[in-house]
């Protein structure tokens, strides 16, 4: 066999993993209530004049970089968590379209007690605001969509009764308190296809069965919808620091070369469909991966 027929692009394996959104219309949640929470919209606007897409880890070697300019040119930006752009501008930029979020962002940070509906409703007041994905700042006005794994081959009538954290009432909380907001729940099924691509991109060697990283979720997500997307900091440059995040000061290099996700194959996978050079990936901090033809796939 030669190499060229064996040879599949790995950005064809993250198309094919579908990573989506829930709709409305997805059984069984056209039959349930809760359904009418998920948003009529599509999760980007114009999406024909989508040209340019930033993807902004949240790794602590981008202090210090000075590519939040570079990073606001682009049509789309994506960013993760409770990552703060306001003090870090001159490394992340200032620009968010969109937030990809696990279900930890919303989980109570109070004392892990039963307690009745009142008293948490007091809890939630005191929870880190930053941390409360219903109502802190950073998570108004721009696209939101929220994941939580649930069981592998879960169903997801499962999902829905057996998420890691409290996404859901969370999810329903800011849905009702902002009724036109774009916040999204990703289909579960597809994070787990997406761990399969992953798995097949790493043939022999075997990668724990714990769901991607939120880096990688996101890129799977945007990319059906951008025709080129540079993921900044995911691969990590010669600023590599120790540092988990750009906005704390935490020492902690399992953030970068991953402790419970998957994050080195992914990142493996990632440099993989790389089209830029060595300079752009490993002095700057800039992997650029391209939409696959569909020919190609
Ligand atoms: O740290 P986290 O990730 O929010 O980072 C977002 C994404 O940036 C990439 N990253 C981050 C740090 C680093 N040094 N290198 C990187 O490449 C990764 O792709 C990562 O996905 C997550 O994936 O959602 C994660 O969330 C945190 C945490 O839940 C949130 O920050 C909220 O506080 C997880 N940390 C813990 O559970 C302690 C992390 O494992 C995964």
């Amino acid at each position: 066999d030669s190499f060229e027929e064996q040879y599949y692009p790995s950005s064809c394996l993250v198309m094919e993993a579908g990573v989506r959104v829930l709709r409305r219309k997805d059984p069984p949640f056209n039959k349930l209530p809760f359904g009418r929470l998920f948003p009529r919209q599509k999760l980007f606007r114009n999406v024909k004049n989508i040209k340019t897409c930033a993807i902004v880890s949240s790794a602590g070697s981008l202090a210090g970089s000075k590519l939040g300019r570079f990073i606001d040119s682009h049509d789309i930006v994506m960013r993760f968590n409770n990552a703060p752009t306001r003090g870090h501008e001159a490394d992340v930029g200032s620009k968010t379209t969109i937030r990809v979020v696990n279900s930890q962002v919303s989980r109570l940070h109070g004392p892990s007690i039963k307690v009745s509906q009142r008293q948490s409703i007091a809890l939630q007041v005191v929870t880190k605001p930053e941390f409360d994905f219903a109502h802190a700042p950073i998570f108004r006005n721009v696209t939101i969509a929220a994941w939580d794994p649930g069981r592998y081959n879960g169903t997801l009538e499962d999902w829905l009764t057996s998420a890691d954290y409290d996404l859901f009432t969370n999810y329903e909380i800011y849905r009702r308190r902002y009724p036109k907001s774009r916040a999204f729940l990703i289909d579960p099924h597809s994070v787990w296809r997406l761990w399969q691509s992953l798995q097949m991109f790493a043939g022999n060697r075997a990668i724990r069965r714990n769901p991607p990283s939120s880096g990688f979720i996101g890129l799977a997500l945007l990319l059906p919808h951008c025709p080129q997307v540079d993921f900044i900091e995911y691969v990590p440059s010669t600023r590599l620091n120790g540092r988990c995040h750009y906005y704390s000061k935490e020492m902690n290099s399992g953030c970068t070369f991953g402790s419970w996700h998957p994050l080195a194959a992914e990142k493996l996978m990632a440099l993989d469909m790389n089209v830029a050079d060595d300079m752009s990936v490993f002095q700057f901090g800039i992997l650029r991966i391209r939409r696959p033809d569909k020919l190609l796939c």
